[in-house]
């Protein structure tokens, strides 16, 4: 059935959409299966997507229509169609009044992955007006309170030079405690692995005052202060908050050095507004383990890393990983950037929509996956600033100095970009940024070509 007829309107502009503010519009790559006309899909979609399903239904009255979601664009040849929802059609908290982003994917990418009559559809963009800003949460805190603690400017703080725990599992508490500790020595910021959490060979409850101890060490030998990014991951969100309460009972005076990480790709939206309501005066770290399976490139349903990171913002991340663009082992491109961009500018031109965000917090670009020292100068350079925070497990106890060195090639790596020097030339003058070329001697072929004789000449 061509629901057309209801569900588009193409003469409404976009413009006009934006300057009323009463819809969030949703830019997607979509293509309809064999032998259906592209509105009457991108209609039919519209129609699963709010008020409507298959066929009329006779419970429909003239204020139903009211909510209805509007295909406003079209361009088949671009596979693109962009859709208009009704802020109303959106469901809304009963305790305050405020929106919940699972509600928005319910609707814009819910039913409609599964259409009998499309063939694939992927969300490139969306755009918030002012109001649905004002009834999302946000983030609490952001990078500039991680700063604060470090001691550093609270704009432009800089580099956070950070490690994941590894191995990934398999430690046991007082080995787990051993490695933090050396790594603290040298770097800022530890994050527990994101399937790391309270695995029997390595209970919470033993590790964390451990944890703790370990930090208090780094903290008392460097006369630095040391940030930690707890996992309270959990199906059951009562397991969340047992854990988060925990964890800041044992970190005591130094609770404020704790950060909440969060698989919230896997575990959804209900687990990421837990730790940002219960725990508001944490660090929100948003981990996003298993999004590559709509987010990749390949993927042509779901959506993008993009949208992905937008809505971390609204959710309340303090901060979320964003990729390497390239430069690291996940997958990505170099114009990646933008997925920083969204999550930490006041405004900016996405792929489809200009997003205004009305003083909400920035969330903080987390890099990591396959990076070290060698990776990181490039890295910079195409992002255009180093205000971010880092882990870098492979780069930090891979290298061949221990997990110290690691962090203290990090740390030089991001002064050698800052300073605009020549890499091969800043080695000769920091040894644990040189010793990361013989640590990871592939990335420094690749990166660095002729470096071993550049190096081994001075
Ligand atoms: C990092 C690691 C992280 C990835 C996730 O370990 O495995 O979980 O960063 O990817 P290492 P992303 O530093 O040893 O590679 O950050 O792209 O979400």
């Amino acid at each position: 059935m061509d629901q057309s007829a209801r569900y588009a309107d193409l003469s409404l502009a976009e413009e006009d959409l934006i300057s009323g503010g009463r819809h969030i519009l949703c830019a997607y790559k979509m293509k309809p299966k064999p032998g259906v006309a592209y509105l009457e899909a991108a209609a039919h979609f519209a129609a699963e997507s709010s008020t409507g399903t298959n066929v009329e239904v006779s419970t429909t009255d003239d204020f139903t229509k009211g909510l209805d979601a509007l295909v406003y664009h079209v361009d088949e040849a671009a596979e693109e169609m962009r859709i208009a929802y009704p802020l109303d059609l959106f469901d809304r908290n009963i305790i305050d009044g405020r929106m919940m982003m699972v509600s928005f994917l319910t609707l814009t990418i819910g039913n409609n992955q599964g259409m009998g009559d499309i063939a694939y559809a992927k969300m490139y963009d969306f755009y918030v007006p002012r109001r649905a800003i004002e009834l999302f949460d946000g983030p609490s805190v952001g990078i500039a309170e991680l700063w604060r603690i470090l001691g550093r400017p609270v704009v432009d703080g800089g580099y956070i030079a950070g490690t994941i725990i590894k191995p990934k599992l398999g430690l046991r508490p007082e080995p787990f405690a051993e490695a933090a500790y050396k790594f603290w020595l040298g770097g800022d910021f530890i994050k527990n692995d994101e399937p790391q959490g309270n695995q029997v060979f390595a209970p919470l409850r033993k590790t964390i005052p451990l944890v703790y101890d370990s930090m208090k060490r780094a903290m008392d030998e460097t006369g630095e202060a040391k940030l930690f990014s707890a996992n309270i991951t959990a199906d059951d969100h009562s397991e969340m908050i047992a854990r988060g309460e925990y964890i800041l009972q044992a970190f005591g005076p130094d609770a404020d050095k704790v950060a909440f990480l969060v698989d919230g790709f896997v575990g959804g939206p209900g687990m990421v507004t837990t730790a940002r309501r219960y725990f508001s005066r944490q660090f929100l770290h948003y981990h996003r383990a298993g999004h590559g399976m709509v987010t990749s490139p390949s993927s042509k349903r779901g959506y993008t890393a993009y949208v992905l990171a937008k809505m971390s913002r609204l959710q309340g991340a303090s901060g979320i990983h964003v990729g390497t663009m390239g430069y690291g082992k996940m997958e990505g491109a170099r114009d990646d950037t933008a997925i920083a961009y969204i999550c930490e500018r006041e405004e900016f031109q996405g792929p489809a929509y200009f997003q205004k965000w009305y003083g909400m917090r920035p969330t903080a670009p987390i890099v990591s996956g396959g990076m070290n020292a060698l990776r990181l100068p490039g890295f910079f350079a195409n992002l255009g600033h180093a205000n971010v925070l880092n882990t870098a497990g492979g780069g930090s106890y891979g290298h061949l100095d221990g997990p110290a060195a690691g962090a203290r090639s990090l740390r030089q790596a991001h002064q050698c970009w800052e300073a605009g020097a020549d890499p091969i030339e800043w080695a000769k003058q920091h040894r644990e940024f040189a010793r990361a070329f013989e640590s990871f001697p592939h990335d420094a072929d690749a990166i660095f070509p002729g470096w071993r004789q550049q190096l081994t000449n001075s």
